[in-house]
């Protein structure tokens, strides 16, 4: 009984059992089985945790960044010790395998360090001014709680790279987990709590987890009280949120889907490609939003490449992540993204596509689980489904000639998240980073799309948002910028040598 298990995790972890029970049934996408349940937040109970978050937003902006650091470096040590325990709590509710699990609490850790050097530097400028005994500087001040909305394809992570440098800028944050994976946010609020505590002098309210569906995230997009709002999610939702922040003049940061690609150049390295690219399109059962999509293959080298695909395809261990690491493949979050899939290949069909896999691994003692082999699909052209986002392991493969002609054919879809180029012909790979290459706001050479590591910021084009998050200097975003001039003479010169001078009597 997989319940028993997370009971035991959950201990381990620190939730108390009193946040254990409510009407919200918590499922496992290994088997399909109810394995905790929990308690919504009510609209009132947002209301007040927005208002808790702005009493500790007084307190928190007053702390030195560095002592801030401090929190977090706590929180980055703790997180250290339940690698394990938290791994493999993400692998029981959101299907990952277990070195995937794992692998995103590696995540956290780190965006926790490079939060931590990040609050001796929230650096500002100093400008040359064009008037004499005149100085200007940048400063960078908290802007006030920020809200989170996350997805249940990174439980843990993104809420990290949100809330890491939100609280070193100087922000409290308000959570609003995926509703298929709260107990994993409420793991990471009980480490956060271990490490205020540890800390000491922490505000109350400073980090709060808000279980609930689509009421209690749109309280926090409608609250005037949240000055900026990171979202990650579909396009549809995004767009909603969006507008809704604009209509307020809130800020956003939105990190909504990919329909990413990779080329493969004639020079590429092809054994490098092929494992590169297997990842890239079945990792995490195709439901990363830097999934590997469409592959854009040189006439040349299609055909030995696509053979080879096959053969891994097929070879490739798909089942419950907990049997094995041989198992490569977990199962799909629930029978929707199933059903999803299925429909993606079903159009591909009608515009002739040859479809190798994709079919339902039926595991018998779980009729509710649902594993799927991954779908590598030869398409004609890039139509129909190619042009969307389906949240599973499909890879559509289609042919190019002329290096221009794919990267047109790669530019033409609406999301602009992640992409890779594989070749060894620097002109090639220079081309696909320049101005005319790609589109998208990830551009990798020689490996997937996926994967992105957090010191780099995050994030992508077109109807993948805008936003940036975790690495260089995404932080900015979670800070209000205050430009100030300094005049240390007598005088009043006037910038642009306006003059005005007034009769002083
Ligand atoms: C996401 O799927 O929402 O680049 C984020 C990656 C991960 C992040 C993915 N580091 O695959």
């Amino acid at each position: 009984m997989l319940s028993s298990e997370v009971t035991s995790l959950l201990d381990r972890l620190g939730v108390a059992p009193d946040r254990r029970h409510g009407a919200r049934a918590v499922r496992s996408p290994l088997t399909g089985e109810t394995i905790a349940n929990v308690e919504d937040a009510s609209p009132q109970r947002t209301a007040e945790a927005v208002a808790l978050a702005e009493a500790a937003f007084r307190q928190w902006r007053q702390v030195p960044p560095p002592q801030r650091g401090e929190l977090v470096r706590l929180l980055g040590h703790d997180l250290r010790a339940a690698k394990d325990a938290l791994g493999r709590l993400v692998t029981i509710e959101a299907g990952k395998i277990v070195s995937e699990g794992r692998g995103e609490v590696q995540e956290m850790i780190d965006i926790c360090d490079f939060a931590v050097g990040l609050s001796r530097q929230l650096y500002g400028l100093t400008i040359a001014s064009e008037r004499p005994n005149h100085r200007m500087m940048e400063q960078w001040h908290p802007i006030g709680p920020v809200g989170v909305i996350t997805s249940f394809n990174f439980p843990v992570a993104v809420w990290s790279w949100n809330a890491a440098l939100a609280l070193v800028c100087g922000n409290p944050v308000l959570w609003k987990p995926s509703e298929k994976t709260p107990l994993t946010a409420l793991a990471v609020q009980a480490l956060f709590e271990r490490a205020a505590a540890k800390a000491g002098n922490i505000p109350d309210g400073l980090s709060t987890v808000l279980i609930g569906g689509r009421d209690v995230g749109e309280a926090l997009v409608n609250d005037p009280r949240v000055p900026l709002l990171s979202t990650t999610g579909s396009t549809a939702m995004g767009r909603e949120v969006g507008t809704q922040l604009a209509r307020r003049f809130a800020r956003s940061i939105l990190e909504l889907g990919g329909n990413n690609a990779s080329i493969v150049c004639p020079s590429a390295n092809l054994d490098l490609a092929l494992r590169a690219i297997a990842f890239a399109a079945t990792g995490t059962t195709g439901q990363r939003c830097t999934t590997l999509r469409r592959l854009f293959v040189h006439d040349s080298i299609h055909d030995g490449l696509v053979a080879k695909l096959k053969q891994v395809y097929a070879s490739m261990r798909v089942g419950d992540p907990l049997m094995g690491d041989e198992i490569l493949v977990g199962p799909l979050i629930d029978a929707v993204a199933f059903q999803n899939m299925q429909r993606a290949l079903e159009e591909a069909r009608v515009h002739g596509a040859r479809v190798h896999g994709g079919e339902r691994v039926e595991e018998k003692r779980f009729p509710n689980a649902y594993y799927v082999r991954p779908a590598l699909v030869e398409m004609p052209a890039q139509t129909g489904p190619v042009l969307r986002e389906t949240f599973a392991p499909i890879l559509y493969v289609m042919k190019y000639t002329e290096l221009d002609a794919a990267i047109e054919q790669h530019n033409a879809v609406t999301h602009g998240l992640s992409s890779s180029i594989f070749s060894t012909d620097m002109r090639e790979v220079e081309k696909f980073l320049s101005v005319t290459g790609s589109d998208c706001g990830i551009a990798n050479v020689n490996i997937g799309p996926s994967g992105a590591e957090i010191g780099g910021a995050f994030g992508g084009e077109k109807e993948t948002g805008g936003g940036r998050e975790a690495g260089s200097d995404a932080w900015k975003a979670y800070m209000r910028r205050v430009t100030s001039t300094v005049n240390y003479g007598n005088d009043l010169p006037l910038a642009q040598g306006v003059r005005f001078d007034i009769d002083q009597g």
